[in-house]
């Protein structure tokens, strides 16, 4: 009897855990067109066209990671985030992007950023693309990526 009641504890544990959000929830997703010789995350490098996906992501469970990214409309996704030191504004690759456990990490201009190089054409306001995330513990999620000006500018 007590194995009976045990088992059954098992099978309901599962029911509730399929029956949740799933573990990550990316939101929101954009990217800016690519550079036209404005300074920005679009442009930093100097050469090539470029851009940065920016998208919110929600953690319905335990911590994860952003790995990085693939794409058609690039050959090169790095995960990279903005430090401003003495007035001046610097991006670096960083070894993935944390998401904290049961809270959201928001990929956005100054900060976080899914940047695009070795771009194979350009990206104009309007348009859309496709682009698959990988995590390290929730694995590959593709989100539908839409293209246009930061709200501010
Ligand atoms: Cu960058």
């Amino acid at each position: 009897m007590v194995r009976m009641i045990a088992l059954m504890l098992v099978v309901m544990s599962l029911g509730a855990c399929g029956a949740t959000q799933p573990p990550i929830v990316v939101s929101e997703a954009w990217a800016r067109p690519t550079s036209d010789g404005m300074m920005g995350e679009g442009d930093m490098h100097g050469m090539g066209m470029s851009s940065a996906i920016y998208l919110k992501i929600a953690s319905n469970a335990g911590e994860d990671r952003l790995l990085g990214a693939t794409s058609t409309v690039s050959a090169t996704i790095e995960t990279h985030t903005v430090e401003h030191a003495d007035g001046v504004m610097k991006m670096f690759r960083v070894d993935g992007i944390p998401v904290p456990a049961n809270g959201t990490v928001e990929l956005k201009p100054g900060g976080y950023h899914l940047m695009l190089l070795d771009m194979a054409e350009p990206l104009a306001a309007g348009d859309t693309f496709k682009a698959t995330l990988q995590f390290e513990r929730a694995g590959s999620i593709e989100v539908d990526v839409a293209v246009r000006l930061p709200a501010e500018e």
